[in-house]
């Protein structure tokens, strides 16, 4: 008998091979059977395989008291609450690393398409617009520029070796100073008001709600460009909209948004901005290194209990 898994959302095929050579897979049932599932199976689940957008509903994880590991495909865990996991002694992995610098990729991606007017030109040359009216507007430059990086992590790091193509005083705010040679700010509005780029890439969740406010966005300014590949919680949106909207932000390249996949309305009339539905990691290259990782810590947690990358609150089960 194979252990039985439940499975929230959509997985490649290399990925359902190999959760089904090891484990009885349950994908998640439609809302109004969730509760039978409960009833019937939930208290033969041992494990679960979510990603970072679906996470792990409270009510679905209270309803599966045998459940032992969480394996998460994406590094961002913002969606599951892992001090409640570990409390219960379920172990939650994630996949950190193998993404850096997917993700880092897209977040300069970004930065050189609004700065260069990539997406607007682009449409120019597409209307024929080129041939009748001439040369488009000069952009700015994406050298020599003050870039801030709120969040030093792994990924942000990787942002930062490429800031150096660009010769950038790279600048980050992070909640501690790291050992690394640029200047930090304890203070994100002090930093904002430094850069002519923000970047975002911190986690999710409560403590970084809404932290690029509308002072943050005041002190970036008019001449400023907003990255955001974190997540959309991070940025207060209705504010950042309105300075877009008004010329109190220069720009703004979002991978991610508040009610993904709801995008404000009010940003698509905008030519300053470069949207993204959340592709940050979205390669064949990197999401099978995710996939494969994601199986991993499953296989891992068969053969002996252990697993490769679990997330910190769950480092110590
Ligand atoms: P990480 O290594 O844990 O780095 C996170 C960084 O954020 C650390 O520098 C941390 O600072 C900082 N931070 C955490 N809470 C903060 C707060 N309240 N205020 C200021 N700084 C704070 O994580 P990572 O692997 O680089 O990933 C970062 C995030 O990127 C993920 O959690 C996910 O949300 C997002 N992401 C998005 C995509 C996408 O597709 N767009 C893909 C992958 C990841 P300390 O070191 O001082 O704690
Ligand atoms: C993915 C991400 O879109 O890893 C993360 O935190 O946001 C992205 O890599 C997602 O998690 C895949 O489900």
């Amino acid at each position: 008998m194979k252990p039985d898994l439940l499975l929230i959302g959509t997985v490649t095929d290399v990925m359902m091979t190999r959760f089904t050579d090891e484990f009885t897979v349950h994908p998640l049932p439609a809302a109004d059977e969730l509760q039978g599932f409960l009833d019937t199976t939930g208290p033969s689940v041992v494990a679960v395989a979510t990603n970072g957008h679906n996470g792990m509903p409270a009510e679905i994880m209270a309803g599966l008291p045998d459940l032992k590991i969480i394996s998460s495909y994406g590094v961002g865990y913002d969606a599951i609450d892992a001090d409640a996991a570990a409390a219960r002694g379920i172990v939650v992995t994630h996949t950190p690393n193998v993404l850096n610098d997917e993700v880092a990729n897209t977040a300069i991606m970004l930065w050189l398409a609004v700065s260069r007017n990539l997406v607007p030109n682009d449409a120019y040359v597409r209307a024929g617009r080129w041939l009748t009216e001439g040369n488009t507007p000069l952009s700015r430059s994406v050298q020599d520029r003050t870039v801030g990086i709120l969040g030093l992590g792994r990924i942000g790091q990787a942002i930062a070796d490429r800031l150096a193509m660009f010769n950038s005083t790279v600048v980050y705010h992070s909640r501690s100073k790291k050992d690394v040679p640029y200047r930090y700010y304890g203070d994100l509005t002090e930093m904002a008001a430094a850069s002519d780029v923000l970047i975002c890439i911190t986690p999710g969740g409560a403590s970084t709600q809404g932290i690029v406010n509308k002072q943050v966005i005041e002190a970036l300014g008019p001449e400023g460009i907003l990255i955001n590949v974190s997540r959309g919680s991070v940025v207060d949106e209705p504010e950042m909209v309105k300075a877009l909207q008004d010329g109190r932000l220069c720009g703004a390249g979002l991978d991610v948004f508040d009610k993904e996949p709801q995008v404000p309305q009010e940003l698509f009339a905008l030519d300053n901005v470069v949207l993204q539905p959340h592709i940050g990691s979205a390669t064949v290259e990197t999401r099978k290194a995710m996939g494969d990782l994601t199986c991993d810590n499953l296989s891992q947690f068969l053969k002996d209990g252990k697993t490769l990358t679990p997330v910190p609150e769950c480092s110590q089960l």
